[in-house]
């Protein structure tokens, strides 16, 4: 049903952004007879808070274009195929409404080409070397045997999640808000694992490395190899996983042993993982250097060029939040009064004390009721209802607020050559009637 009705929209409103925006507002950018007319033709409706809508604003339903293409995988719901080799697929941003996400809606980020899976997966192992007393060789079932295991709800956000709201462009997948999960791990703690290998003085980082193959096809390069400071990979919610959600972790996933580094970008989340080496210094491999994972310390132009030298590299993530129950584009009966709105909201490594969600362009805002994690680093579950005043076009805008007072801003903030961390205010566009 959902997904009819996100066609009919579409289909409404298959002109490109551009396009979109220049029907609406024309060269003078003003909103008001004409103009207005034009927008509401192009939206297909009357629009109620035109009198609020930001001049230059392009309509939240004709700035995503044409639907997404969704790309069906074994053992999945259709995702939104962000490309294919490496496969990367979002969750379309309803599909994130489980408190804990399932297997078959979690977005899947790959670098290289997912391993042939193991036959026997508790007797696969793990390597831990470099700075530590005695270096440990130890198989899924030892580590499940010998250290306690713990379950945790944890958000894993690709570093890049937002980054299609950047302007100008930047180079990866154009994700939206989709390349989010919160399933619930077990395994134990790195913290434990490191102590029993015996931490050197000199230990201050970790390198992470996995049996996913690079798409050269070369065995001994790998796809992607990153790593955290040591505070972080001590802490008591950074595990190595072997199940998800009750279950054996899915080969796509990182089967049969991968590492859970929560609130922080994705990419240190190693799946495959087979070995974890610890260092001295910061980690150098690939997806440490040059401009990946690494941001400008101080606001640099947008789409200025750099090389990454003076960036920091990117550990935790901003704040951002998701609707689930209303599907951009949406087509609500005429007549319908209340909107009932809920969603999910995180934070990287802070928590989230407010949700507001606005139908007039921003001139006045909702509290949403917000609660508590699951447990630290799961994200926070939201909702409320909001007064419709008529029928008409709506954009529902959602920000959230950290426990510190960062909010999403309007615009994507510190522009960055590889689109790190953009968590604007987010919206999706209704039509009721
Ligand atoms: N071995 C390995 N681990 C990896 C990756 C990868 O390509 N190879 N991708 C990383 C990135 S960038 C992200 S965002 C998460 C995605 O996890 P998921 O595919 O289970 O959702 O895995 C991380 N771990
Ligand atoms: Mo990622």
């Amino acid at each position: 049903m959902t997904t009819k009705i996100e066609r009919s929209v579409q289909e409404l409103y298959a002109d490109d952004p551009e396009r979109g925006d220049a029907i609406a507002f024309g060269r003078r950018g003003a909103l008001k007879g004409a103009s207005l007319a034009a927008i509401g033709a192009a939206v297909g409706a009357s629009v109620p808070f035109a009198g609020t809508m930001p001049r230059g604003l392009i309509p939240a339903a004709l700035a995503q274009g044409a639907g997404p293409a969704l790309l069906r995988i074994d053992g999945k719901e259709p995702l939104i195929n962000r490309g294919e080799r490496p496969l990367n697929l979002e969750t379309p941003e309803h599909l994130l409404d489980d408190d804990v996400t399932p297997a078959d809606r979690m977005f899947v980020r790959n670098n290289g080409n997912p391993p042939e899976p193991v036959a026997d997966w508790r007797a696969a192992k793990l390597k831990i070397e470099g700075e530590v007393n005695s270096p440990l060789e130890i198989t899924v079932g030892d580590l499940m045997a010998r250290f306690p295991n713990v379950t945790h709800q944890l958000t894993i956000e690709c570093g890049g999640n937002g980054r299609s709201f950047f302007v100008p462009e930047t180079r990866g997948n154009q994700w939206q808000n989709g390349a989010v999960s919160c399933a619930r791990w077990t395994g134990v703690r790195l913290k434990d694992v490191l102590q029993a290998a015996g931490l050197k003085p000199s230990a201050v980082y970790t390198a992470h490395y996995g049996t996913d193959v690079h798409l050269s096809g070369d065995p001994n390069r790998p796809t992607i190899s990153r790593g955290v400071r040591l505070e972080k990979a001590m802490e008591d919610h950074t595990i190595i996983a072997w199940a998800m959600n009750g279950e054996p972790i899915p080969l796509m996933h990182g089967a049969p042993l991968r590492l859970v580094i929560p609130g922080w970008a994705g990419s240190a989340s190693h799946k495959w993982l087979n070995r974890i080496v610890i260092r001295d210094r910061e980690h150098d491999g690939p997806g440490m250097t040059g401009l990946s994972y690494r941001m400008p310390v101080t606001p640099i132009v947008p789409g200025s060029s750099h090389d990454g030298r003076g960036f920091r590299i990117l550990e935790d993530m901003p704040v951002r939040s998701v609707l689930t129950n209303v599907p951009n584009g949406a087509r609500l009966p005429a007549g319908t009064r209340t909107l009932a709105a809920r969603g999910k909201a995180w934070a990287g490594e802070k928590t989230v004390k407010a949700v507001h969600v606005s139908l007039d362009y921003g001139a006045t805002w909702t509290a949403m009721q917000v609660a508590a994690p699951a447990n630290t680093y799961a994200w926070q579950v939201w909702n409320g209802s909001v007064a419709l005043p008529s029928d008409g076009y709506f954009e529902v805008w959602y920000r959230a607020t950290t426990s510190d007072d960062v909010m999403q801003p309007h615009a994507p903030a510190n522009w960055n050559p590889a689109g790190y961390g953009a968590n604007p205010i987010s919206r999706a566009a209704i039509l009721v009637g």
